[in-house]
């Protein structure tokens, strides 16, 4: 076990106070993504992060190892490019549910479908934070933001079922409160071979807690503490008793052919076809 304050090794301290507006859960994912880092005893270089526009891709700027900040919605096309030219970096996504799901939403389904080796961890705020609280993909039905005032009419994606069903091979959902929990997932997702996508959920505070929550970010954590319910509890409880929650867990952890393990094959065997 590694205390938070080791996690501070990979932070570039240079680049603090980050814009992260206080009570945001982004921090404490990051934190604990780090912490993955740390107990997994990755050195700087083996690592890649790669991000692409937002509150949450901001993170890339504050820690430092390979690093990557890139175009709205191409983390994982970037991502990609760097694990096929150098499969054995451990490439990891830091992306928001915009990023990742609306303008991203093509590159995350075909990432999953080629099981290529990254470590895709989304910072699931339910809405675009950095432009002023839109709805998402991940906004609820009937939930409010700046471009639903009377309620979200579009029925939300739940990323475990889109990523099951393009049939990523580890899937994992957590919260920004389940901080232990969300470390434990990314180390699994990072020594998992192939893409594993770890859903973290975190109202933003400023947006979608203020219209829709509590505009107390200690509210914030209180709800995800009290709304959270493991899968295997869920199993056994009832609609009525689920009513209000959602299940966090670990919803899939499968082998299967690895995408850059693959390409090499094709390389050998067009080479010997050359020769
Ligand atoms: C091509 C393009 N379209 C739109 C934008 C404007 N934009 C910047 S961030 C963002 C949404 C961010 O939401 P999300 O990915 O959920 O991250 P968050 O800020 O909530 O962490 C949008 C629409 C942009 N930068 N580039």
């Amino acid at each position: 076990m590694v205390n938070a304050s080791a996690a501070k090794d990979f932070l570039r301290k240079d680049r603090m106070p980050t814009v992260w507006c206080p009570g945001c859960g982004n921090g404490i994912i990051l934190s604990s993504f780090l912490r993955a880092v740390k107990e997994l005893n990755l050195m700087k270089r083996e690592v890649a992060v790669i991000s692409g526009i937002g509150c949450s891709s901001r993170a890339t700027g504050y820690i430092d190892f390979n690093t990557l900040h890139t175009l709205h919605g191409r983390a994982i096309a970037f991502a990609t490019g760097v694990k096929m030219v150098n499969p054995s970096l451990r490439v990891i996504v830091l992306t928001g549910d915009g990023d990742a799901l609306a303008i991203g939403g093509n590159h995350f389904i075909h990432a999953c479908r080629r099981n290529i080796d990254l470590t895709v961890i989304i910072f699931n705020n339910r809405m675009y934070g950095m432009t002023g609280g839109e709805f998402s993909p991940t906004t609820p039905e009937g939930d409010f933001s700046t471009t639903s005032v009377y309620g979200n009419i579009d029925p939300p994606f739940d990323v475990v079922n889109l990523a099951k069903a393009a049939e990523a091979t580890y899937v994992a959902r957590s919260t920004a409160y389940h901080h232990m929990l969300t470390t434990k997932y990314i180390k699994e997702g990072i020594l998992h071979k192939g893409i594993s996508v770890i859903d973290v959920f975190t109202p933003c505070p400023t947006y979608y807690g203020r219209y829709n929550l509590s505009s107390k970010p200690t509210d914030m954590l209180f709800y995800l503490r009290d709304h959270a319910v493991m899968n295997t509890k869920a199993q056994a409880m009832s609609r009525e008793e689920l009513k209000d929650k959602f299940i966090i867990g670990k919803f899939v952890d499968i082998e299967r052919e690895e995408y850059t393990e693959r390409y090499a094959k094709i390389i050998e065997r067009a080479s010997e076809v050359r020769e």
